[in-house]
C-alpha cells in the first residue's frame, strides 16, 4: 500500500520541505514539496539519499556506554533506561562537586525544530548553551543585529525580482538550499546580472556575469572602496539614507583613505572594476542583494566584513525592498500568535555562561561563544565545565587532534546524540542513537519570513533500530534526572498540542502541505511605515548596542600575511560540495559512490614551480599534522591559495566506506582556537597556513 507524507529534509540544515512516500512500510520514494514555492518537487542529490541513511547499517542502532579507554572504540550495549540513569547519576555527581553550571550543551543551533535540546540543560539549572555558530554565521547574525537590530534568520532575500546579486565567496550554485539556488537560477533567468567574487572560480563563478578573483582575506578592502566610490559619486540612495542611516558623517569620515586605486593594491581586483561594479550597483539599486555570507567564520575581519556588506545595502536602498533585502515578521506583527515555548516553562538560571563571567565586550545574546566554552572545558577558567551533551554537530571531525586531547582532559562525562557515528561519538562516555529524520516527529517549528509559517515534521516509518526521537531522548534524560516536569507530555499530540495552545491552529491543519502561513500574503513595509528594531529604529552604523559593550564601531583595515609559495607554504581555504554536507554524508552508500575523497585545488604557475602535476599525491603539513591528498592543478585558484572540499577522511573505522578516504582539513588548523575575529570573538578559519610538497 502507498501512503504519503509532508515532512522537511534533515540531510542538512536547510530542511527543505519534502515530501516522503512509503510502499507497504518502506520509504521509495522522496521529492521536493510540491506544495511550496521555490521547491515544487526538486531535492538535492543528499536530499535524495535520504533513503540511504535511512536503511543504513552503519550508524548507531541501540544505546551504548564505553567500557575501554577513550577512542578504543570499545562500548557496551544498553537499554535507553540503563543510559538515561548513567548519565541522570553522573551529572548530579559533577553537579555536586562543581556546581550546576558544569554541565554545558553544545548544538548545530536551534533552527525550526532545535529549541527541545536547550531542554536538557536549562532543566539541569545551568546557563551553559553554545552552539555552531561561532564557526559559521554569527558574523553575519551580529553584524545585523548591530546595523538593523534583526539577526540573520530574520533577514529574506528577494531573489527573483532582482536586479544584481552579489556574493562574496558564498558559493550558492553548490554550498545550497534547493529554494535558494531554484530563485538565484530564476533571477539570472529573469536578466539579473550575477557578480562573483571569490579566490577560486568554484561552480557559481560559471553563472556569474562577472567572476573576480580575490587576494584571499581581502573583500573588507574591497568593500571598503565599494563605499567610498558610493559616497563620492554620489551613487546612494538618497531618500533611504536620509530617513533610516545614522552615523553617515562618521562613515564618510572613516572611509576616505579608501580609495579604489588602493583597494586594488590590496585585492589584486583592478581599480576600474571596482568603480564598474559601484556605478552597476548605483544603477541597478534599489533591486540589489549584496549577501554577507553564511559560512562567514573565516577571516579575523569577518564582523566587520558583515558590516560592510549591510552598510552597502542600506546605502543602496535595498533593505525591505522588493527585490532586496526582506525583514521578517513576527507573528504579532501579521495579527497571528505565536508557538508556545517549551524552554520558557523552565525558569532561567541566575548564574552567568563561561564567557560573560569573563567580562565585556561581548554582542551576542543567544547561545554562548564556542570557543570560550572550549577553553574553559581545557582550562578550568573561569570555572570548571566537566559535562558536555553534544547534539546535531560533530566539533572533534574538523579540529585538531591536539585540541581534542587538550578537550576530553578536561571533561569527565561526553554525551552524543547523533544519527551516525560522529567522530565525537567515537570519543563519548554515552552514544544516544536518535531517530533518522523519516523516523521520527519533532517539535512544531517556526518558519520566520515576510510570510511566517508553522512547520511540522512527521514520521514516515517508524523506527527501524532501537533508536528514539529527539523529545522522547530529552524527556528520558530529564525524568531519570528528576527534572520530568519541564516535559509532561507523554505523546507527540499533546506536546504539539501544548505548542498551539491558543494559536487557533489544529494539527490537522498540518495534513494538507505540512506547513500553515500564519497570513495569506508576504508583508513589506513600505519606507513610511518602516522601523528597525535597533535602540534609535534606525540603521545604526554607530551601533548603540557595540558603544554599550566597547566594541569599536570601525576597523582598520589589516593587510592579510603572505605564504612563501616559492616554499610551498599557503593558505589553506575550504568549503562544500554539492553532493556532502560538512562532515555527515561521506558514508552514506549513494553518496559515496558519487564522491568518496577530495583534491587539493593548488594554481598551476605555482604547481610547475613546485614540480607538483595534476594527479600527483601531495603531502600537506602543519605545526603537528600532515596527510596526504590528490592535487588538482588549475588556473582557477589565487596563487597564495590551496583548497580542499571539507569532511573527508573519516576516523571511525565503523564506517567502513569513507574510512580513511582523502583529507580532512580540520585536522591541519592549528591554533584555530586561539585566533577570535576582532570584535565578534568567533572563530577565523582561513587565518591558517600550511605546507605542500610532492610525496
Ligand atoms: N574544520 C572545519 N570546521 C568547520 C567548518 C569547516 O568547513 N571546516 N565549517 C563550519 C560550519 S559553516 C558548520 S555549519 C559546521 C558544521 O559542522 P557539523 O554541524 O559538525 O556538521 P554536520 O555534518 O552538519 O553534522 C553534525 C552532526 O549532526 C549529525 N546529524 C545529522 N542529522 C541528525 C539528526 O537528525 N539528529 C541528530 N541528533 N544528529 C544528526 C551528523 O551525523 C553529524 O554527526 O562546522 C563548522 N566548522
Ligand atoms: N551541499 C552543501 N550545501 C551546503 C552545506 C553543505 O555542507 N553541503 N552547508 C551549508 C552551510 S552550514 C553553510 S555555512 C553554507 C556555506 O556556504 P558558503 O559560504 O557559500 O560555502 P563554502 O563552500 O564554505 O564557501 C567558501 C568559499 O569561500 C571561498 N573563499 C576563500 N577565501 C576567500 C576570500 O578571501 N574571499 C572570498 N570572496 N572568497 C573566499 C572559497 O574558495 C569557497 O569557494 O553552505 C550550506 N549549504
Ligand atoms: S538542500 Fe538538499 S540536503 Fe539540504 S535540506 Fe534541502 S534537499 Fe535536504
Ligand atoms: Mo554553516
Amino acid at each position: 500500500m502507498k501512503n504519503s507524507v509532508f515532512s522537511n529534509c534533515g540531510m542538512c540544515s536547510v530542511r527543505c520541505p519534502i515530501r516522503v512516500e512509503t510502499t507497504d512500510g518502506r520509504v521509495t520514494w522522496i521529492e521536493g514539496n510540491p506544495n511550496i514555492p521555490g521547491m515544487e518537487g526538486s531535492l538535492c542529490a543528499r536530499g535524495s539519499a535520504g533513503i540511504a541513511l535511512l536503511y543504513d547499517f552503519e550508524r548507531p542502532q541501540y544505546p551504548m556506554i564505553r567500557t575501554g579507554p577513550r577512542g578504543s572504540g570499545q562500548f557496551k550495549r544498553v537499554s535507553w533506561d540503563e543510559a538515561f540513569s548513567f548519565i541522570a547519576e553522573k551529572v548530579k555527581d559533577l553537579q555536586s562537586k562543581y556546581g550546576k553550571k558544569t554541565v554545558a550543551l553544545v548544538d548545530r543551533g536551534a533552527g525550526l525544530f532545535g529549541e527541545i535540546q536547550r531542554l536538557i540543560v536549562r532543566g539541569m539549572g545551568s546557563p551553559n548553551y553554545f552552539n555552531h555558530d561561532d564557526f559559521c554565521r554569527k558574523n553575519v547574525d551580529l553584524a545585523y543585529q548591530t546595523l538593523l537590530g534583526y539577526g540573520r534568520p530574520e533577514v529574506g532575500y528577494d531573489w527573483t525580482n532582482t536586479n544584481h546579486i552579489v556574493l562574496y565567496g558564498r558559493n550558492a550554485i553548490e554550498a545550497l538550499g534547493v529554494r535558494e539556488v531554484n530563485n538565484i537560477v530564476k533571477a539570472l533567468e529573469n536578466g539579473a546580472k550575477l557578480t562573483y567574487i571569490d579566490v577560486r572560480a568554484s561552480k557559481t563563478a560559471t553563472k556569474a556575469t562577472k567572476y573576480l578573483q580575490i587576494r584571499p582575506g581581502t573583500d573588507y578592502a574591497l568593500n571598503l572602496a565599494l563605499i567610498n566610490v558610493i559616497l563620492k559619486e554620489n551613487l546612494f540612495d538618497r531618500d533611504f539614507v536620509d530617513r533610516f542611516v545614522t552615523g553617515l558623517p562618521e562613515l564618510e569620515n572613516f572611509i576616505k583613505p579608501y580609495t579604489a586605486e588602493w583597494a586594488e593594491k590590496e585585492t589584486g581586483i583592478p581599480a576600474h572594476e571596482i568603480v564598474s561594479l559601484a556605478r552597476q550597483l548605483g544603477a541597478d539599486k534599489p533591486r540589489v542583494i549584496l549577501y554577507p555570507g553564511w559560512f562567514a567564520a573565516r577571516y579575523m575581519d569577518a564582523f566587520y566584513f558583515a558590516r560592510s556588506v549591510i552598510i552597502l545595502n542600506a546605502l543602496l536602498g535595498s533593505i525591505e525592498q522588493k527585490g532586496g533585502l526582506i525583514l521578517a515578521k513576527s507573528p504579532k506583527e501579521v495579527g497571528a500568535k505565536g508557538l508556545n515555548s517549551l524552554l520558557e516553562r523552565i525558569p532561567a538560571p541566575e548564574e552567568k555562561r563561561v564567557e560573560a563571567e569573563e567580562g565585556k565586550g561581548f554582542l551576542y545574546d543567544g547561545a554562548g561563544h564556542i570557543l570560550h566554552l572550549f577553553r574553559a572545558i581545557k582550562t578550568g577558567q573561569p570555572y570548571s565545565v566537566k559535562a558536555l551533551f553534544v547534539v546535531r554537530y560533530d566539533p572533534f571531525a574538523g579540529i585538531t587532534l591536539k585540541d581534542i586531547e587538550e578537550i576530553l582532559n578536561g571533561l569527565e562525562l561526553l554525551v552524543t546524540i547523533d544519527t551516525n557515528y560522529s567522530a565525537t561519538s567515537w570519543y563519548a562516555d554515552v552514544i544516544l542513537p536518535e531517530s533518522t529524520y523519516l523516523e521520527r516527529d519533532d517539535i512544531i517549528g517556526m518558519q520566520r519570513g515576510a510570510k511566517p509559517a508553522f512547520v511540522m515534521r512527521r514520521r514516515a516509518v517508524n523506527p527501524i533500530y532501537d533508536t528514539k526521537g529527539r523529545w522522547e531522548i530529552v524527556k528520558g534524560i530529564l525524568s531519570a534526572y528528576g527534572a520530568g516536569e519541564y516535559l509532561p507530555f507523554e505523546t507527540i499530540e499533546e506536546l504539539w498540542n501544548y505548542q498551539l495552545e491558543g494559536t487557533g491552529v489544529k494539527i490537522e491543519d498540518f495534513n494538507k502541505t505540512g506547513q500553515v502561513a500564519l497570513c495569506k500574503d508576504a508583508k513589506i513595509y513600505s519606507r513610511d511605515e518602516l522601523k528597525f528594531k535597533t535602540p534609535s529604529g534606525k540603521i545604526e552604523i554607530l551601533s548603540g548596542k557595540m558603544a554599550e559593550r566597547d566594541v569599536p564601531y570601525f576597523l582598520d583595515p589589516i593587510t592579510p600575511a603572505k605564504p612563501n609559495t616559492d616554499e610551498g607554504e599557503f593558505r589553506l581555504v575550504f568549503g562544500r560540495m554539492a553532493v556532502h554536507t560538512h562532515v555527515q554524508t561521506h558514508n552514506n552508500k549513494y553518496l559515496n559512490e558519487i564522491v568518496p575523497e577530495n583534491e587539493l585545488w593548488i594554481n598551476s604557475e605555482v604547481a610547475k614551480k613546485l614540480g607538483i602535476k595534476n594527479g600527483d599525491i601531495v603531502e600537506v603539513s602543519s605545526e603537528d599534522f600532515s596527510g596526504k591528498i590528490k592535487a588538482k592543478v588549475t588556473p582557477f585558484i589565487h596563487p597564495e591559495a590551496v583548497f580542499m572540499y571539507r569532511g573527508f577522511e573519516n576516523e571511525v573505522p565503523w564506517k567502513t566506506r569513507s574510512y580513511g578516504k582523502g583529507l580532512n582539513e580540520g585536522r591541519l588548523l592549528r591554533g584555530a582556537f586561539d585566533r577570535m575575529a576582532h570584535g565578534s570573538h568567533t572563530g577565523a578559519l582561513f587565518e591558517n597556513f600550511v605546507r605542500v610538497k610532492k610525496v
